[in-house]
């Protein structure tokens, strides 16, 4: 699938810094890449495509992106992987219930995506990987998995069994209540009969009346959710990647199932070095979800005349590691911030940029402290200065490491 177009990245002169980042399965700093010479291998759930970003997808692809970033100034080779989920029971629904083709309603989104993205310089994964293009890759997977004793039939339906990886539970370390209960809420079938554990999950689900299938060698269906993760990563990146990504709500079941059938079916350990989790974006009191509707829309956003730079900044006013609550006044002090930098680098000259840039760097490759970044770049906006290569450089930090352009 194509991805969106590549925004300009200058190099910053000056030097950069080796990146920690907050892993939920060790629940401390880790460095990634582990070598000086990389490469950095990445990979970041995509979205399920039937409807607009809204502002905690977004909060989402900006750090990730900021993780890219950082590793480029760095000097590594990056490489990035998102998936698509392009068929799924959500995306099935919500066709069915507005009338559309699925496979419509996934484009028309899709490319809402790409436009938003492109709009918010995050920069392209190498791979964007839908699942139906990707349904070999799967039936590959499921193979192995069955090779390795790890999956069993129900009823012509195939689920992986998770007591088949030792190391299953480790990513979330929830405790076994937790677990069921998430399971549950997050598209898992824990009273499904005839299953040998409540969190076996689905691979491989057999044709359904009036919903999309593909011939396998298990008979007619589809992918169940976890398995394309696992296929897709191991496709383009392979064990060990350095950062499996996406929001906590993907923490359990979604990264332990998807780590956990990638270590089964190809026997190695780790599947990843670091699970990296954006927080949840609310508004009103909740978690923003396309199920529940009550979203901001990054779309709708730039629409309204919203500058994207500005919808960026007031993402990165947040620590990624903290829940939040979207409001107007996010975006009003974004747009203000932003006036104020561009009015400092209009000037023409400023204090020392060469102390800024580091504190930039500094700030971010500790595990992305974003707050901490902006306020260096706050500091230089209000101090006075004479240096008149200080306000170029600065732009150029600004554009490469934040993914603001000023
Ligand atoms: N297709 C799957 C991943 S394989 C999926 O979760 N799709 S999604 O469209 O629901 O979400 C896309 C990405 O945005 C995921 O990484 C998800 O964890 C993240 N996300 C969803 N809602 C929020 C939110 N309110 N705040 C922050 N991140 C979110
Ligand atoms: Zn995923």
């Amino acid at each position: 699938m194509q991805a969106w177009t590549k925004p300009e990245i200058p190099v910053v002169p000056g030097p950069a810094r080796r990146l920690r980042l907050y892993d939920t399965a060790s629940g401390g700093p880790v460095e990634v890449p582990p070598a000086a010479d990389g490469p950095a291998r990445m990979y970041v759930c995509g979205i399920t495509p039937y409807d607009a970003t809204h502002m905690g997808h977004a909060a989402t692809y900006v750090t990730f992106d900021l993780i890219n970033r950082l590793w480029r100034d760095a000097g590594y080779d990056v490489h990035y992987t998102q998936n698509i989920t392009d068929v799924d029971d959500p995306l099935l629904e919500r066709a069915t219930a507005t009338g559309v083709e699925w496979a419509d309603l996934a484009e028309r989104e899709i490319q809402l995506f790409r436009d938003d993205m492109t709009a918010l310089r995050v920069i392209p994964p190498q791979e964007y990987v839908g699942v139906v293009e990707s349904i070999p890759l799967v039936v590959e997977r499921i193979a192995e998995l069955q090779r390795a004793g790890a999956v069993y039939d129900v009823d012509g339906d195939l689920y992986f069994a998770v007591k088949a990886d030792p190391a299953f539970g480790s990513i979330s370390s929830y405790d076994a209540a937790t677990m069921l209960a998430l399971f549950g809420e997050r598209g898992g079938d824990p009273d499904r009969e005839g299953k040998r554990d409540p969190l076996d999950c689905l691979v491989w689900m057999r044709e359904r009346p009036g919903e999309p299938a593909w011939d396998s060698p298990f008979g007619r269906g589809r992918p169940g959710w976890h398995i394309e993760c696992s296929a897709i990563a191991l496709r383009y990146l392979g064990m060990t990647i350095d950062v499996q990504g996406g929001g906590s709500d993907l923490i359990f079941p979604h990264h332990e199932m998807s780590a956990s059938e990638a270590q089964c079916a190809t026997g190695e350990y780790p599947f990843a070095r670091a699970y990296v989790h954006q927080a949840m974006v609310g508004l009103d009191g909740e978690k923003m979800s396309k199920s529940k509707g009550n979203l901001v829309l990054v779309s709708r956003e730039r629409q309204a005349g919203s500058d994207p730079m500005a919808i960026r900044l007031a993402l990165l006013a947040h620590h990624y590691r903290t829940d939040w609550f979207w409001t107007d006044a996010d975006l009003l002090e974004a747009q203000k911030r932003l006036d104020t930098w561009r009015g400092a680098i209009a000037r023409g000259t400023g204090p020392d940029g060469t102390a800024a840039v580091d504190a930039l760097r500094s700030a971010l490759t500790n595990d992305l402290d974003t707050p901490a970044a902006l306020a260096a770049l706050d500091l230089w906006s209000e101090t006075n200065g004479e240096d008149p290569t200080s306000p170029a450089l600065i732009t150029q930090a600004a554009d490469a490491l934040l993914g603001i352009k000023l």
